[in-house]
């Protein structure tokens, strides 16, 4: 990573392979187990999916964090299709877990979800034509640690059209990155979720993702120089 000057190869990280089985009655105890487990032993935990679904499950094993979700869609509905743990209640189920929530990135929000109670939201054209969307985004949400959910639709799907629910309009890449980097210090985790290979057969979608975790590890571990 040379704007870090962080050479990938000689940073220390373990695949731990899936966690999950396809079911989602074991995913919620697969999941706070494997990130407990990873937080006890003082690592920092990257998660990749698959389903939105996983992310409040993993942000339940932290204690007093803010969360920043990136998301095309409010993800505000309390339950959808019969079920209180979809992609389309996620940032639901966090707001149940924390007072310092802000999804950004939104473009698409359905009437069913709008209630009073909205979380705190950018839209992704507000985000785009901010000067410094990432500084921003630093400075509104407050307290110490952070964890960072990247939903892949947050991107124009120009950028990631491998996701199960793509809405044009949206964020170009740099944006996360400069988020990713200026956060960097204050992040205690991050998963990427929705990458859908199925749908991109240009592996375009996987490619980013994977370049975000390179930007992850970089900005971490070139802060510390
Ligand atoms: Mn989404």
């Amino acid at each position: 990573m040379m704007e870090y000057g962080v050479d990938l190869n000689r940073i220390g990280f373990h695949d731990l392979g899936d966690i999950v089985e396809y079911s989602l009655e074991d995913l919620e105890t697969s999941v706070i187990d494997a990130v407990n487990k990873l937080l006890t032993h003082g690592k920092f935990p990257i998660i990749l999916g698959g389903e939105h679904s996983i992310t409040p499950h993993v942000v339940s094993a932290y204690d007093d964090v803010g969360v920043v979700i990136l998301d095309a869609h409010l993800d505000h509905r309390d339950t959808y299709e019969g079920m209180k743990n979809s992609h389309a209640t996620a940032s639901r189920r966090v707001s149940e877990l924390t007072d310092e929530l802000l999804i950004c990135g939104v473009r698409s929000i359905s009437s069913d979800e709008i209630d009073e109670e909205l979380p705190q939201y950018i839209t992704s054209g507000e985000l785009s034509s901010m000067q410094d969307p990432a500084g921003y985004i630093d400075e509104r949400v407050k307290g110490g640690s952070v964890y960072l959910s990247i939903d892949m639709d947050v991107l124009d799907p120009s950028f990631a059209p491998g996701v199960g629910n793509p809405e044009p309009f949206g964020i170009k890449p740099k944006i996360i990155k400069d988020i990713i980097s200026r956060l960097s210090d204050r992040l205690v985790g991050m998963d990427i979720v929705e990458v859908t290979p199925e749908y991109d057969p240009g592996e375009i979608t996987s490619n980013l993702a994977a370049r975000l975790v390179y930007e992850l590890i970089g900005s971490r571990e070139g802060s510390k120089r």
